[in-house]
């Protein structure tokens, strides 16, 4: 059985070892590439980015500069190089490789953000020899090559781009901080397989005791777990925060759903009128709700009174919604169907709102209504408000950001979890040469996050494999 796990064990390394080893494989780039840094739209400047061995060209034959210096900016009338026809005046920044972004020669010329200009530069560009128009992402791509950026920052690099709210800015600062904790759990679990080598190697001819290997072991992964678990913990809260906290606007019909999403919304996302059954599609917006994404739906009205099967497949879909979000908002409309209403959506997370307490006399507040309020006239909505911010907030973003933000990261961290795990695991430990297998796997799973494990990583964890039978 050990030996079947084992030989099981090592195909399946091998086969990952060779997929790794053509992942690092350094491409070389000999194109030049361009692009429009800033966005195609009239502005007062525009940025387009050169990378690659003709930058230098770009700068003397656009700007007439020789020998550029290192990190120095240039003000110089733009020509076009074929013509000679001045295009613009602009700045051109000089940056010598390695030390630039992409980590190649790279020069950053600053125009006026017309579109005339910016159009002509593109053009003007594209006419000398060797450069050609960059593919998305390229400038990233290149810097991961030339070890500029690992894989984890360009990921956190694109959540910092793509960040709309306060949050989502913060998350992908301390994303950007996920490589290096890694390598720190990726250097104690090879300290870690120092131990069970040793012990693989010499436990013939020196006595050493396999208590104490396994003792050592784990007194050096037990931060490392303890950590990697919290992490681990963050991962759906870093999730909602990068894809947005979905809140469900449920209820009967005409209680006031679609309303409430537009005065929420700040825009008329969804169709308010007084006839039953007029939403039937999810209807979802994003915004910003102090600092948190939300992906905000308003959803069918709930009733079972109907048999037409589109306003069914819609109560359907929005109790799926519901079930699912992060934060029910339940509408009603009288105090007296919250009996009824209760519990038509199975989610722990609702929030009860009593909508149009300006059509009802007397009292509003009753056990089990968390919010009244009036979408006719605005009474009780910042209160809402607030109270959604302050139930996500305590419930998901407490005190850090979070490390873990993608589902590709949370996988390979479980998976570097559960192989460390499998190691420890008491009558595993018992076979030093398979506790060793499972860390290997684990130091692999881990690299993968960055994408750069090390060639040398990849020979020691091939040929290490050699000292079996020793
Ligand atoms: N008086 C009053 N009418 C409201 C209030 N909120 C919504 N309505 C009206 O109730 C009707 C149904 O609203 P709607 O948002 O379409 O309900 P839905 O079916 O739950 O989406 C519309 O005629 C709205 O103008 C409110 O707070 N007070
Ligand atoms: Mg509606």
């Amino acid at each position: 059985m050990t030996l079947f796990k084992l030989s099981v064990l090592l195909l399946r390394t091998a086969v990952e070892s060779r997929a790794l080893s053509q992942w690092t494989i350094q491409r070389r780039f000999r194109s030049t590439i361009f692009a429009l840094s800033t966005a195609y739209v009239k502005s007062a400047v525009a940025v387009f980015r050169v990378s690659g061995p003709e930058a230098a060209r770009v700068m003397s034959l656009i700007g007439n500069i020789e020998s550029p210096e290192h990190r120095r900016a240039y003000v110089r009338r733009l020509r076009h190089p074929v013509t000679s026809k001045i295009i613009d005046s602009g700045v051109m920044l000089w940056f010598k490789g390695p030390s630039s972004f992409t980590g190649e020669d790279v020069c950053e010329l600053q125009c006026h953000g017309s579109i005339a200009v910016i159009k002509t530069l593109s053009s003007a560009l594209a006419s000398i020899d060797g450069l050609r128009m960059a593919e998305p992402g390229e400038f990233a791509k290149r810097a991961f090559h030339n070890r500029k950026l690992d894989l984890s920052d360009a990921e956190s690099l694109a959540d910092l781009i793509d960040a709309e709210t306060e949050s989502q800015l913060d998350q992908a600062i301390r994303g950007s901080q996920l490589s290096g904790v890694c390598n720190q759990w990726m250097s104690q679990i090879k300290e870690a397989m120092a131990n069970f080598e040793a012990y693989i190697d010499f436990s013939e001819d020196q006595d050493i005791p396999a208590e104490e290997v396994v003792k050592n072991v784990r007194s050096t992964l037990r931060n490392t777990l303890l950590e990697i678990r919290l992490a681990l913990q963050s991962a759906p809260r870093g999730h909602a925060i990068r894809t947005g906290f979905r809140v469900a606007i449920t209820g009967r019909p005409n209680v006031g759903k679609s309303t409430l999403m537009n005065i929420l919304s700040q825009q008329e996302t969804s169709i308010v009128s007084p006839s039953a059954g007029t939403t039937r599609d999810l209807v979802k917006t994003t915004l910003d709700l102090g600092g948190l994404p939300i992906v905000l739906c308003d959803t069918a009205g709930i009733r079972s009174d109907t048999d037409d099967a589109v306003e069914l497949e819609g109560i359907t879909r929005a109790k799926d919604f519901a079930e699912n979000a992060h934060i029910n908002v339940s509408v009603i409309d009288d105090p007296a169907s919250l009996a009824r209403d209760r519990g038509e959506v199975a989610n722990e997370d609702t929030i009860v709102v009593l909508n149009k307490i300006d059509l009802l006399r007397g009292c509003t507040r009753q056990p089990g209504i968390d919010y009244a309020v009036s979408c006719a006239t605005g009474a009780g909505i910042a209160e809402l408000t607030d109270g959604i911010i302050s139930r996500l907030r305590s419930k998901y973003a407490p005190d850090a950001p979070p490390l873990i933000v993608r589902e590709r990261q949370q996988e390979l961290i479980q998976s570097a979890l559960e192989n460390i795990e499998m190691c420890l695991a008491d009558e595993l430990c018992a076979d030093a040469v398979i506790s060793a297998e499972f860390l290997r796997r684990a130091a692999m799973d881990l690299g993968r996050i960055t994408g750069r494990v090390e060639t040398e990583d990849i020979l020691d964890i091939i040929f290490s494999r050699f000292c079996i039978g020793k």
